[in-house]
């Protein structure tokens, strides 16, 4: 009997050796199938636009949300094999209305305001710059207050919860459940208050209990590390280079157990160390002009502009203008499976 009818015969047992697929199955570093990948901002709002046109939001597809699809993926909706991101966007008066589910997500907004995310019940306004918690199974629908039509980045762990099967999902109330517009959530009136937490609270917990991390103290945290930094202190992460994770207040650690997020200022001129890392990640230019280098190839960016690096990806982040990006990744995930690895 021959080789080749071996194969046949494991083939018709449902059987594979793992001696053909070794260097596949078990690369000497990641070779991930996700590629590196621009979106243009200026490609992407008139999309969602025209989609805010002609596509109803309701009952059913539950979100007027378009993800970025990475053309290594196969035609699947996923950014990255574990990260879900997509641009999310709500007509005047539009609602969005509550669910929940085992995913966790967040929001992040590069322009406009005027939606208010309502989570467990508590609503939470959306600015620019603002950063915005749903963690899983917290009930949440969108609603927009104003006139004007508001788009932001949504960002999931979608992939994730599907290959492991882990994905549950819950219809809310048919309407949004607060009609209230308070600038201030109720989950930061209680947790938002910085090195300060409720003794009345219990902790850790999972996932951070602030709803809303907001702009003025991003811009503030960065700001204050250039300044620093012109003052002779060593605190910047390199050189021009200011840079922030959003934590969870009960923990230290990130802010959900899936999702990491950062935020990075460089100043004029400045360009980062090339530098790669194993697991996958997402950013976004906030403000200001510069280039992303992925594995050697220049990719020139601007406000709104989204970045997909994957896995193993060498990237170097270039600033012509100062420079604001809004990073988030999949690390916790490999930091918890011990898998984390960089150079
Ligand atoms: O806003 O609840 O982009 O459930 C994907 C799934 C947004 C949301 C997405 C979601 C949401
Ligand atoms: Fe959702």
């Amino acid at each position: 009997m021959s080789e080749e009818q071996l194969y046949k015969d494991f083939e018709a047992e449902n059987l594979l050796p793992l001696w053909t697929q070794r260097a596949d199955l078990m690369p000497t570093h990641p070779a991930p199938a996700a590629v590196p990948h621009v979106w243009k901002w200026s490609t992407l709002y008139p999309l969602a636009q025209r989609a805010g046109d002609l596509v109803p939001v309701g009952r059913g597809g539950e979100r007027r949300a378009i993800a970025l699809a990475n053309p290594g993926l196969g035609g699947r909706p996923y950014a990255t094999p574990t990260l879900w991101a997509a641009i999310q966007y709500l007509g005047p008066r539009e609602v969005a209305p509550d669910h929940r589910h085992t995913q966790n997500a967040f929001r992040f907004v590069v322009e406009g305001e005027g939606v208010w995310t309502v989570v467990n019940g508590d609503p939470v306004a959306m600015r620019r710059g603002d950063f915005l918690l749903t963690p899983g199974w917290h009930f949440h629908g969108h609603h927009n207050v104003s006139d004007a039509p508001m788009a932001w980045l949504d960002g999931l762990d979608i992939p994730f919860v599907q290959h492991l099967d882990a994905g549950f999902f819950e219809f809310g109330p048919d309407e949004v459940t607060s009609e209230e517009t308070p600038s201030v959530s109720r989950s930061e009136r209680l947790w938002a208050h910085p090195g300060i937490r409720p003794v009345s609270q219990p902790g850790p917990r999972p996932s951070s209990p602030i709803a809303a991390y907001r702009w003025e103290h991003t811009d503030a945290a960065l700001r204050e590390q250039l300044a620093l930094e012109d003052e002779g202190h060593a605190v910047t992460l390199e050189p021009g280079h200011a840079a922030i994770r959003f934590t969870n207040p009960t923990t230290g650690g990130d802010v959900m157990p899936t999702i990491r997020a950062e935020f990075h200022r460089l100043r004029a001129g400045t360009r980062t160390t090339a530098r790669r890392e194993a697991g996958s990640s997402v950013w976004q230019v906030f403000d200001g002009t510069g280039v992303l280098v992925l594995d050697g190839a220049e990719h020139p960016v601007e406000r709104g502009d989204l970045v997909v690096v994957p896995s193993w990806c060498r990237l170097s982040v270039g600033a012509t203008t100062e420079l604001d990006l809004f990073r988030f990744s999949d690390a916790p995930i490999f930091h918890a499976l011990n898998l984390e690895n960089s150079e």
